[in-house]
């Protein structure tokens, strides 16, 4: 395989030098995840139609409370997507790009889910399709999505290792597929997330142009659900929310959140997080009596090489 970009993209990241006050003259990188998103609008529109969201009126472009960071948001829908979004932040110290799409209930299509956390050092990086449904436990949902896509995961799985615990209750909306890591910032390594992000986005594009409208009422609630049980997932433990807070607040935070990244939380359904996530106590490390998975687990991948989950 071959990770470099062709001439019909421009590269992911910017060289920038910085000032000699600061440091002595040393060159850095630093990723401009707007490409990323271009990458994506322009695929999606030879796949399908993008209508502007309701959305984009009010969420567009906003700044830090400090004045020295932009938030960027775009937001769109189509005949088979109820929301395409992204944010895109950039400040003097960080970049990051949370790009996700969400398929219209009728369709059981997985998640598209583009979380990517830069600053000077290090990146923390989930890229995947998210399952609507458990892949952990109903099979046929795994095969219908994901056994054919196993060979691409295991691409990447070898440029990038996985980022070590994270929230257990995480790895559920997890695919075998995901991308969960951590490492320094390179320009190589940009250029291999940068392809890592096409490929699964045209993937994704596959399966959404695939996807059968579903008619069965049952089916269209169950698919509803578990997308408001993400949302609700999402809105609340989103590990972006400090970041988020500190740029722009905490009512502006809780608004982004709720109304525009994980929209819909308010609409969709009336369970609330209590509901979805009874065993859920919030507290890092502690054991459940119940016996649901908390804190923080997964210090490896807990799939294996053929996508069948290691963790239970
Ligand atoms: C850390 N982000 C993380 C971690 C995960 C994710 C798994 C590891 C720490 C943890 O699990 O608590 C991402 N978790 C996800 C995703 C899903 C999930 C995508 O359950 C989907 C189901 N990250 C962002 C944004 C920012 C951000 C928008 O997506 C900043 C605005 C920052 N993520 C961020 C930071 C950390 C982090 C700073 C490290 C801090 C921490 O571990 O709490």
């Amino acid at each position: 395989f071959s990770f470099s970009s062709s001439s019909s993209f421009s590269l992911p990241f910017k060289k920038t030098t910085i000032p000699s006050n600061r440091k002595a003259s040393i060159q850095t990188f630093s990723v401009s995840y707007h490409n990323f998103v271009d990458f994506a609008l322009d695929q999606t529109n030879f796949h399908t139609q993008l209508f502007p969201s309701p959305l984009q009126e009010k969420y567009n472009s906003m700044n830090s409370k400090d004045g020295k960071g932009v938030l960027s948001m775009m937001s769109f829908q189509a005949s088979k997507i109820r929301l395409l979004r992204s944010l895109i932040i950039q400040t003097e110290t960080m970049q990051v790009l949370d790009f996700a799409v969400f398929p219209k209930a009728e369709y059981d299509v997985p998640i598209f889910c583009a979380n990517f956390f830069t600053s000077a050092k290090t990146n923390i990086v989930v890229l995947d399709l998210n399952p609507l449904h458990d892949i952990i436990n109903q099979d046929d949902y795994k095969e219908k999505y994901f056994k054919s896509l196993i060979p691409l995961g295991l691409k990447y799985a070898e440029h990038f290792p996985w980022g070590g615990k994270l929230t257990s209750e995480s790895i559920k909306f997890f695919s075998p597929i995901v991308i969960w890591t951590k490492f320094t910032s390179s320009p190589q390594k940009y250029d291999v997330l940068y392809s890592a992000f096409r490929d699964y986005y045209k993937v994704w594009l596959e399966l959404i142009d695939a996807a059968v409208k579903e008619t069965y009422e049952y089916q269209i609630f169950d698919n509803l659900e578990a997308q408001h049980r993400y949302l609700t997932w999402r809105a609340e433990k989103d590990p972006g929310q400090g970041v988020l807070k500190k740029l722009i607040g905490d009512t502006l935070a809780k608004d982004l959140l709720r109304s525009f990244l994980f929209n819909g939380v308010d609409e969709l359904g009336s369970k609330k997080f209590d509901d979805y996530f009874p065993h859920y106590n919030g507290e890092e490390g502690t054991l459940n009596k119940k016996g649901g998975i908390i804190g923080k687990s997964f210090e490896n991948r807990p799939w294996d090489a053929r996508g069948e989950f290691l963790g239970r």
